[in-house]
């Protein structure tokens, strides 16, 4: 064992999922060495400990686990878990963390964000029961990097990780495991996959568009081979360091492939896509695109359909910038319905503590307590379960759903790499305003209510403030503003907008016509374009 002394990097706090920063950055000598030497020190070291490693296959990952090995091996660990090829998905990761019955996990991933030698890399703590770290735990992690003055490691040749099997090195166990099996075993314990063989067996035809990243050898396993779909039903199904240049973030602007072929003539009956570290998922029906806040109340809906959800569900969350959609279905159905902060690690406690099974985020995540972690792969079988059980098309399931509980429109549109300053003045100065938005009356909307949001656990009392900016209008109309956690690049500034209709009449607008009245009341009170000088946003989901 080696201890190396070191010197505290700046920044290295981590944000809405981990800490994330451009891959140049990670490689420079000590900086990850630093990371995971701090993260150990703040949960108490690893000795003895059992820790799951793997990520998304993207540039650097491998070199990543070789370090983080050697680290844990100084440090005690009595045994790694790793994902063959250094490969698991977020949501493999989570239930490897929780089958093993591991003390944590590391995940190597930028998860939406490019990769490549030139783009990002992300390093992410979870912790025993499979979800994200909470920011107790990341607030302790960003301490000690701020005063770390060294770390260990072991000196050793690099462990072999391309082949399934123990291994040691030094006193440590590295125990690599197929990444996958367990994954699929599990969606067959949830799913109905006899009823599902039957869908592809009638000739059922579906899209999965894996982005180059690491869902391709899953959505593979479970869906051509377990199920029986055609062969070519997974497209850019070969995990690779840079994604192929794809930018791994399911929505329509990076998944146009996908979106050009559901909306063209030969559409087949059903597309999914998933992000790089495979906890994502936009789902696409044969000419009609499914709004995550959308998908998540229909999931709600018919969760019941489902072999692993027959008993009903215990109750549901989104996180605050989510649309309500789903509130008017757990309303329907009697759930309790919880409104987190942005961020997966915020679903934990009330999974844990038996509150809610099922959770989502209007980015594009969903997912259930089987995992502690957003789960892709498990939002497109929830779907094709529900399909299969109802014998319905997307469309006509979310028609369906409208004519139902109405229909929340929805839209997010994202300001990417502003200048920081700049980004922090406008929302500074939203702060100071907010007070007197009260009454104001803007585009023939009246401002109802406008706050920041702060959230409470209701299960261990912490408090999360700072948590975006809510502008109400009356008649259940709001805008939402936040910066982004996530981004490696100036300021991201997110506005997320929603209007309700009741119906029967109006379900069926064009969301940015729909939402254009509040797009344009939102201009006249915060004045994004005016201020950052941009026409209009960079990514519109
Ligand atoms: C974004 C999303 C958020 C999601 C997070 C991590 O965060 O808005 O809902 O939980 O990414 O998702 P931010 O702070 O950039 O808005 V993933 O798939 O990157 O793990
Ligand atoms: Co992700």
């Amino acid at each position: 064992m080696t201890t190396h002394p070191t010197r505290p990097f700046e920044g290295q706090k981590p944000g809405t999922s981990g800490l994330r920063k451009k891959t140049p950055v990670f490689m420079q000598p000590g900086y990850l060495e630093n990371f995971v030497q701090s993260t150990f020190d703040a949960i108490g070291g690893v000795a003895g400990k059992t820790l799951v490693l793997g990520g998304d296959g993207r540039y650097f990952g491998v070199e990543a686990a070789q370090v983080i090995l050697k680290i844990a091996a100084a440090g005690g660990a009595a045994r790694m878990i790793v994902g063959q090829g250094s490969w698991l998905s977020t949501p493999a990761a989570s239930n490897l963390i929780r089958l093993r019955k591991a003390d944590g996990g590391i995940i190597l991933s930028a998860s939406h964000n490019p990769g490549g030698p030139d783009e990002d890399f992300g390093v992410k703590y979870n912790m025993a029961n499979g979800g994200p770290a909470p920011e107790a735990v990341t607030d302790a992690i960003f301490a000690r990097t701020q005063v770390i003055d060294s770390y260990r490691k072991l000196d050793a040749p690099d462990v072999n990780l391309t082949m399934v099997g123990e291994s040691r090195l030094g006193d440590m166990v590295v125990d690599v495991v197929d990444p996958v099996s367990a994954y699929a075993d599990m969606m067959e314990s949830i799913f109905d996959f006899k009823a599902l063989r039957g869908l592809f067996h009638e000739g059922f035809a579906m899209r999965m568009d894996s982005m180059c990243a690491i869902t391709g050898p899953y959505a593979v396993e479970i869906f051509e081979n377990r199920l029986g779909a055609a062969k070519g039903t997974v497209v850019h199904e070969q995990p690779l360091p840079d994604f192929g240049g794809m930018h791994p973030d399911p929505n329509p602007t990076w998944a146009h492939e996908l979106m050009a072929e559901m909306m063209g003539p030969d559409a087949p009956d059903f597309g999914a896509a998933s992000d790089g570290d495979g906890d994502r998922n936009m789902i696409v029906g044969r000419g009609i695109y499914v709004s995550p806040s959308d998908s998540l109340a229909v999931i709600a809906a018919n969760a019941h359909l489902v072999p692993g959800y027959a008993q009903g569900l215990k109750g549901v969350a989104r996180s605050m910038p989510t649309s309500a959609a789903v509130d008017r279905v757990a309303e329907a159905l009697k759930l309790a319905c919880y409104e987190t902060p942005t961020g997966w690690k915020f679903f934990g406690n009330l999974m844990d503590a038996g509150r809610v099974s099922l959770c989502g985020e209007e980015s594009f995540g969903t997912g259930s307590d089987h995992v502690r972690e957003k789960d892709g792969l498990w939002a497109v079988l929830m779907w094709l379960n529900i399909i299969a059980a109802r014998n319905m098309g997307v469309a006509e399931i979310m028609a369906d759903h409208w004519e139902t509980f109405g229909r929340n429109y929805y839209s997010r549109h994202d300001y990417e790499a502003l200048p920081v300053d700049q980004a922090n003045a406008m929302l500074g100065d939203l702060r100071d305003r907010l007070s007197s938005l009260k009454g104001t009356q803007v585009q023939g909307l009246v401002v109802q209510d406008a706050d920041e949001f702060s959230y409470e656990d209701p299960v261990d009392g912490s408090i999360s403030a700072h948590q975006g900016f809510r502008i109400l209008f009356e008649g259940g109309s709001r805008a939402v503003l936040r910066l982004s956690g996530t981004g490696t690049e100036g300021a991201t500034l997110r506005v997320y907008l929603e209007r309700y209709v009741a119906g029967p009449e109006g379900l069926t607008e064009d969301p940015q016509h729909a939402l254009a009245p509040i797009i344009a009341a939102t201009e006249d009170l915060v004045g994004i374009k005016a201020r950052t000088g941009r026409k209009g946003p960079d990514v519109i989901t």
